[in-house]
């Protein structure tokens, strides 16, 4: 593998799954193949699970890591193309991520979107910048409009939990306070439309339909009650207006995902990439019912991120 922005970097799907799965199973099982290599793990924004189980699974790899929070620990720093750097910036993009190359053998980057703008959120350009200026291997750790390895971690997740030929999995939006990307939700649709194991619904209120790029032939409905009926798994999350983009329109809290919704469901298991705000989005009863799998799913973002690190150390996957 080249590079990981998305599921259209991945060569074989069920191979990566089964990989994941592998190392889950014999963690260190690949404990040459990083061996004498530098993971740089590039954080503009927070991140809990990402930074700490990329880490662990570089070092499952025999892999060194370096880490570091570039908004808060180096020069501010430039995007644009071309510009008089007389502000407040000290350093363009193209000369960090040309820096850091030479430092590293594959780099992970998270850069979020402003919510500001579309048309710029989705140029994505913090990291096509990073693939363009960097002469090593870029693994998206979330950008402005994907979040891949959770999404893997997701579908090793899903796999785990059932052997159905056909899952019917739920992308429920639910509510929260505040603005919130969409790289989660359409990246979890891109990769469970990319499945052939899974029938992907989504409900979402109004204003709320993902791009059609990430949501493919997905069924859409606004009527909750509606989706979540024989669902296999529901995965909830928020995120900000699609139409009136970055905005929160719907404030209903009917959405949150309830004991009650969760009845509807077959026994369904109930999803949530963390982090999570505990009876907005989804009740503690059900975040903490035999049926969440929040603990798992978060567990598996280390064997998603392992079986990546290997397949672009290991290049010809
Ligand atoms: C982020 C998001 O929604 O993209 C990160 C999720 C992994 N969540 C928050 O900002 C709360
Ligand atoms: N799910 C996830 O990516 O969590 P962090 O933002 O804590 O890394």
């Amino acid at each position: 593998m080249e590079k990981f922005l998305s599921v259209n970097d991945v060569p074989n799907l069920d191979e990566l799954v089964k990989s994941a799965l592998e190392i889950k199973a014999n963690p260190v099982a690949y404990s040459e193949v990083g061996k004498h290599k530098m993971l740089g793990l590039i954080f503009f924004n927070p991140s809990l699970r990402t930074r700490l189980s990329t880490q662990r699974a570089a070092r499952h790899l025999g892999m060194d890591v370096m880490v570091m929070n570039i908004d808060k620990e180096g020069w501010k720093i430039e995007t644009q193309d071309g510009v008089i750097m007389d502000g407040d910036k000290a350093e363009h993009l193209k000369d960090a991520a040309a820096v850091i190359s030479q430092y590293c053998d594959i780099i992970g980057v998270r850069s979020f979107p402003n919510l500001n703008s579309k048309e710029e959120d989705y140029a994505d350009a913090v990291m096509k910048d990073f693939v363009k200026f960097s002469h090593s291997p870029i693994v998206s750790l979330e950008s402005a409009t994907r979040h891949p390895l959770q999404s893997l971690a997701d579908l090793v997740t899903i796999r785990e939990n059932s052997s159905k030929p056909k899952k019917k999995v739920v992308l429920t939006w639910a509510p929260h306070p505040r603005a919130l990307p969409q790289a989660v939700p359409n990246s979890f649709a891109e990769w469970m439309n990319a499945a052939d194991d899974v029938e992907l619904v989504i409900t979402a209120p109004e204003g709320y339909e993902l791009d059609p790029e990430f949501a493919g032939d997905a069924t859409f409905t606004t009527n909750q009650d509606e989706a979540l009926k024989d669902a296999d798994f529901v995965y909830a999350k928020n995120w900000s207006s699609t139409k009136e983009y970055g905005k929160v329109v719907c404030t209903d809290k009917s959405w949150e995902v309830t004991a009650e919704k969760m009845a509807l469901t077959n026994d369904g298991k109930f999803m949530h990439c963390l982090p999570i705000r505990r009876n907005v989005v989804a009740s503690d009863e059900v975040l903490d019912s035999d049926n969440s799998l929040i603990i798992a799913e978060a567990n598996n973002r280390t064997f998603a991120a392992a079986a990546v690190l290997r397949a672009i150390l290991e290049k010809d996957q």
